[in-house]
């Protein structure tokens, strides 16, 4: 259970993203779409071979257990498939918009 913040306007990185602070944080992300029948994100990375796309995974990998938020993801050889959602809020939230935009920068 989350604690509830004192200031009804302050929200959690780990809240649920709604109505127009959802739609602002998506239209920040390219090349990111919504995940057809859940409230989670996704895109598709292709790299040269396997080595660039397991560098970029360990990159990725070593950010999310920094900030403890951690990717769906599957890998075949040169292509990875990425999925964000928050497990922990049954949604979209800042830390998947926050972590789309590290994967961004490490591929
Ligand atoms: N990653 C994602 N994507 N969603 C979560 O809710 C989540 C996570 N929760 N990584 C974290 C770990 C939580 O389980 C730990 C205990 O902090």
């Amino acid at each position: 259970m989350q604690a509830r913040c004192k200031t009804a306007r302050r929200t959690h990185m780990t809240d649920k993203l709604t109505g127009q602070a959802r739609s602002a944080a998506l239209a920040s992300l390219s090349g990111w779409t919504e995940v057809p029948g859940r409230d989670a994100i996704q895109k598709s990375f292709k790299f040269a071979d396997f080595n660039q796309a397991w560098g970029f995974m360990t990159r990725v990998a070593l950010a999310a257990e920094k900030a403890d938020h951690h990717p769906e993801w599957s890998n075949v050889y040169n292509r990875v498939e990425i999925v964000l959602s928050t497990h922990d809020a049954g949604g979209l939230s800042e830390k998947d918009i926050a972590l789309a935009k590290v994967i961004d920068s490490a591929a």
